[in-house]
């Protein structure tokens, strides 16, 4: 057990200058706690900052996002039940995607994907997981396979070369977190980046976010750093993309960014207007709210 070592996330965020479509959907955001009603897990790498479900749904409207895809973080591990109860209340507004186990059953499957959980998350980032053994991840994959969900994984980019043959295995739809967590100093060139540039080519069963530039920049602020990363994914896979804001931002080692600037990067990682839409509004709904 780890005593708080969070950064709090930005307490007054400004509004975007840039408004984003109507409709959009926030595809990477958390909630956490609030820690009396829905404690930490025991076994988590970190304490995070409570971020309720009130506070992101406020977050939300503030930043002009109409809807939410609420993502388990490793701080809650295998218990749901914030994340579930975050659904319950936000209804059509948002979907989720859940961390689990293989001793999950089919009914309880069942009532999470009643709440809104499309998805589950296989986590590799090793500062954040103990390793799991690959059979346990098939296992999951064999059983959430009746219900259409998908998998949402987070490596380090490093990691990727290793990960391939098993991510080809899981033989479903794969988003990967952050684009793969790239280092950005690299550049575009770098062997790593290209490798999963490749991987999506090669892969149409295989989706990217483009967030999280609070975490991979070396210049935040203005985060241009990582705009070639984000605009190079968005324009070779405009139909296999998403957006979030990965509020509240856990487990930050410097200060929580605010998530105005953030979005204020969208439209230098996705410039036109068609190119908004599909990121923000076409590929998320298709993704989490088709029936
Ligand atoms: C993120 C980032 C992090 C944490 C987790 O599951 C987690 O604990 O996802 C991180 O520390 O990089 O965006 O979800």
């Amino acid at each position: 057990m780890m005593d708080k070592d969070y950064i709090p996330f930005h307490p007054n965020p400004s509004k975007p200058n840039f408004r984003v479509p109507e409709g959009s959907v926030d595809a990477h955001c958390h909630v956490f706690g609030p820690a009396d009603k829905f404690p930490y897990h025991p076994k988590r790498k970190y304490t995070p900052c409570d971020a309720s479900k009130e506070q992101l749904f406020a977050l939300r409207d503030h930043l002009g996002f109409s809807r939410n895809v609420i993502v388990q973080a490793s701080c809650h591990s295998t218990d749901n039940s914030a994340l579930v109860d975050a659904l319950n209340s936000a209804g059509e507004l948002a979907r989720g995607v859940a961390f689990v186990d293989d001793s999950i059953t089919e009914a309880e499957l069942k009532e999470m994907h009643e709440a809104g959980v499309r998805g589950v998350r296989f986590n590799f980032v090793k500062r954040l997981v103990d390793s799991t053994p690959k059979e346990v991840f098939f296992a999951i994959a064999d059983k959430i396979r009746p219900l259409g969900w998908h998998i949402v994984v987070y490596f380090e980019a490093a990691d990727l070369e290793e990960l391939i043959p098993f991510l080809k295995a899981l033989n479903t739809t794969i988003v990967v977190d952050h684009m793969g967590t790239p280092k950005v100093a690299n550049g575009v060139d770098h062997p790593d980046f290209q490798r999963f540039v490749n991987f999506m080519a090669d892969n149409d069963n295989v989706w990217c976010k483009v967030s999280c530039s609070e975490r991979l920049t070396q210049h935040a602020p203005d985060y241009s750093d990582v705009y070639p990363f984000a605009r190079t994914l968005v324009e070779k896979f405009p139909n296999r993309v998403l957006w979030g804001t990965d509020w509240p931002h856990p487990n930050m080692k410097v200060e929580a960014p605010n998530d105005g600037h953030l979005v204020d990067v969208i439209p230098h990682i996705a410039p036109t207007k068609e190119l908004q839409q599909a990121l923000l509004v076409d590929n998320p709904m298709a993704l989490y709210w088709a029936e």
